[in-house]
Order: structure tokens, then sequence, then C-alpha cells
């Protein structure tokens, strides 16, 4: 395994960013004015949207950037990340071109560290934190004595439940010396046929085994449960929807929330009003976001259902601008990256999440409650419209420039030839466990 900094392979220098984005410059400033006197003309001071963007982050997931893949296979891309030390070099890369994504989060066991003391070095080496810990109790290891083929958390049998419990408290315990402060569960547990599970014995179950869990989370620390419908298990899965999740977490405590993936719902869900309802009940988590067309495709943010995401930003931004107590949600991507370079999947994705951030800060707030009061419907949806059509990438690119990253982190990472140089230091090793299949 590397050891700290002479390890990290090629990085991408400062001086190269600064090179490249005093090219950009004088575009941008001059697109950054035109934009900042149209906002000044509907009364938003761009000066003062860009701080907000500027500060907005997301954490991305160590198992994005490797190339995922489907039930039918996986394609593996040049210089691929074989362990999670390249993970984190990926993941810093990312963050220092869009100034954004300055936390990863790790799965267990995919990216167990042998010495987290040494990953912890490593990652303040290339300057990233650590985000939410993910457990894994959909897979079985070789190592594990009891199956995970019928069931987790949710298991009929108490030893397997037992043995998934005490997984996902290993989990809390090597978070804890990662300085990461929420554990995400998320179970395949379910079935493939009508009779299979008992629906009520199986919920139950769940609930009880949260509890065991619970009881080991640090006092500062949340813990997150994924809502699914469907997948692996084709008929029922037992955390099948927002309404289950939200039950189960009052029942579980205070410190329990629901944790909202995009592509987690039947296709056409109304998920901006299933994150308003999380928000109003206080129970809103965070979100994986990614897109989909047809069910959990984990096809890249934005690129399905752009509006769809900047409705969701909007209740988030309104949620924010009434301050309702406890609201502090935890923003991740959950993506799988099958025809794209992960990185530049990630990247994209980043700029799609501020994009809707930000269309949301400009939303007139004001005017569009008053639509509401007087029933004006056409006139809320042109509310709505008016700030989810500007363009904000002048806004976006500054806000990273400020922030010290790339104007144009695409150009730029291409330009660097990183992708080329990974592939030189790292080699494909034999079972190297990147992406997600
Ligand atoms: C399941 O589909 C999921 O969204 C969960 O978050 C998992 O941890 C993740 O994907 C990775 O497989
Ligand atoms: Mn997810």
């Amino acid at each position: 395994m590397p050891k700290v900094l002479t390890e990290t392979g090629f990085r991408i220098s400062p001086s190269f960013v600064e090179e490249e984005n005093r090219k950009a410059l004088k575009v941008l400033e001059g697109d950054f004015r035109h934009l900042g006197e149209q906002l000044a003309r509907r009364g938003t001071d761009i000066e003062d949207v860009t701080r907000r963007v500027q500060r907005f982050s997301v954490a991305v997931p160590s198992w994005g950037v490797g190339t995922g893949g489907t039930r039918f296979g996986r394609f593996p891309g040049e210089g691929e990340p074989r362990n999670v030390y390249e993970k984190l070099a990926d993941c810093a890369t990312i963050h220092q071109l869009t100034g954004a994504t300055p936390r990863v989060s790790l799965h267990i066991p995919w990216d167990k560290p042998d010495d987290p003391k040494e990953l912890i070095e490593f990652a303040q080496a290339v300057g990233i934190g650590f985000d939410a810990m993910n457990s894994n109790t959909f897979q079985d290891q070789k190592e594990q004595k009891l199956s995970y083929k019928f069931g987790s958390l949710t298991h009929t049998d108490l030893a397997v439940r037992q043995q998934a419990i005490d997984h996902n408290i290993e989990c809390i315990e090597i978070g804890k010396t990662l300085n990461s402060k929420a554990l995400t569960v998320w179970i395949a547990d379910g079935g493939n046929f009508p009779g299979q599970v008992h629906f009520r014995r199986a919920l139950e179950r769940y609930i009880e085994s949260l509890k065991r869990i619970y009881d080991h989370l640090p006092s500062d620390w949340r813990l997150f449960i994924e809502h699914k419908l469907y997948e692996p298990a084709f008929y029922s899965t037992i955390l099948n929807d927002w309404g289950t999740s939200y039950y189960a977490a009052t029942a579980t405590g205070p410190k329990c929330f629901c944790l909202v993936d995009l592509g987690h719902h039947p296709p056409n869900t109304n998920i901006e009003m299933i994150v308003s309802r999380l928000i109003q009940f206080r129970k809103l988590a965070g979100f994986h976001f990614n897109d989909s067309k047809y069910g959990d495709d984990d096809l890249d943010t934005g690129s399905i259902k752009p509006f769809q995401l900047f409705l969701v930003f909007n209740e988030l931004v309104d949620a924010e601008y009434e301050k309702v107590p406890g609201y502090d949600p935890a923003y991740m991507i959950d993506q799988s990256h099958n025809v794209t370079d992960p990185i530049e999947s990630l990247i994209a994705s980043t700029e799609e999440i501020q994009r809707a951030y930000c269309q949301s800060l400009l939303v007139d707030r004001r005017a569009l409650n008053a639509c509401q009061e007087s029933n004006d419907a056409l006139m809320a949806l042109k509310t709505l419209k008016a700030a989810y059509n500007t363009d904000v990438n002048p806004i976006i690119a500054m806000a990273r420039y400020r922030n010290g990253a790339a104007v144009d982190p695409i150009s730029s990472y291409r330009t660097s030839g990183y992708r080329k140089k990974k592939g030189k230091e790292r080699p494909a090793m034999e079972g190297s466990k990147s992406g997600i299949v």
C-alpha cells in the first residue's frame, strides 16, 4: 500500500490549473458581469448567490471512481483505481478541479483499510475528508460465516441478523477513526415470490436490528436508512418506500433519518414532494444523487430529468429560506459509470447539482408565495421557470475559480493527461474491485 505523499503518483499541479484558468478568465469575467446585470434587474445580487454556491458541497462515492457495470458485463477503463488509496487520489482530483467535493463516502468491506491511521494520513496528504460510511450486507464475502442469500438485517435466522448487525457496528468503529459522522444502511432484503416473506414480521425484524445498530451510534452521529422499491429483490423489498422508511426511522430513534436515492422510486414519482414531506416531518437524511429513465439506472445526475433535480432543490432551498429547525441534509452522489471516464462523470454531475442549487437560489420566493396565495397557477410555474431557464454557468465557473478550482474542469482534466498517466501507473490487477457490478 502507498505510504503518503510520495506514493500518490501523478497529481495535477496547482500551477497547471492556474495557467488553464488564466486562459479562460477574460471570457468568464465578461459573462459573469453580463449575468450580474441581468440578475440585478430582477433584484438579485450575483455576489450573494456566488458565495452560496462556493459554500455548497457534495460527497463523492468511493465506488463511483471505478467503471461500474451491469448484470451482463463490465468494460473496465484505463488506469482504474485498484485500492482505496487510488480511489482517494481520484476523488481528490475531482475536488481539486471542482472545489465542491471535499469528502468521500467509503463502502465497507470494499474499502476496508488495513490501517485507518495510514488512510487518514493519505487522505490529508491528498486533501480529502470522509463522509458517511456505507455497510454492505447485500453480498457474501469470502471469510463470512453465514450467507445473506435470504436476507441480512431481516433474516429469519437470528444468527444471520446478528452477523449483519455486527458488520454495521464494525462500519461505525472504522468510521469513528476516520472522523465520519454517519452510517448509511441499505439492505437488499426482500422476496422474489409472493408468499416468500411475511411482510409484517420482516419489517419488525428490520426495526429490531436497526435499534441494535443505533445503540452503538456515537452521540454526534446520524443513522441514514435508504429505501428502494426493487432490485435485487424483484417482488417485494423490506424498506420499499419513503413512508415505510419514515415509520422505521421514527421507531428507531431521533438520530435515524430517511435517505432519498433519486433512482429508488417507480418512474414518474413526484420525488420533490417526498422530499418536502420528509423535511416537514424532520426526517430527511439527505440524498444519493443520480438520474434514471426506467428504474435504478444510476445514470449521471441531471442527464435525464434536470427539471426534476431543480424542483428537488427548490424544496431544499425553500427549507433553508424558511429556516426549518433541524434541517441539515447530507448530499452525496451515487452513480454507476459504465461508458464514460468516471472522473469526468463525477465532475459533470457535481456541476449539474450545483446548477440545480444555484437556479433554486434564483427563485423569487415572494412572488411564488403570492401566486400560491392567489391561486395563480400559471404565474407560479412561470416564476419557477424564470429561475430554471437562467443560464447560471458563469456563477458556477466563478464559484469554482474563487474556490481555487478549475474554470473548466473537464477541459483541464483532459489537457492534464491524468487518465493516460494513471494508465501507466496502475496496470490492471486480477480481481480489482472497482465499480459496482
Ligand atoms: C443500492 O442500489 C445503492 O443505491 C446503495 O446506496 C448501495 O450502497 C449503492 O447503491 C452501491 O451499490
Ligand atoms: Mn444509493
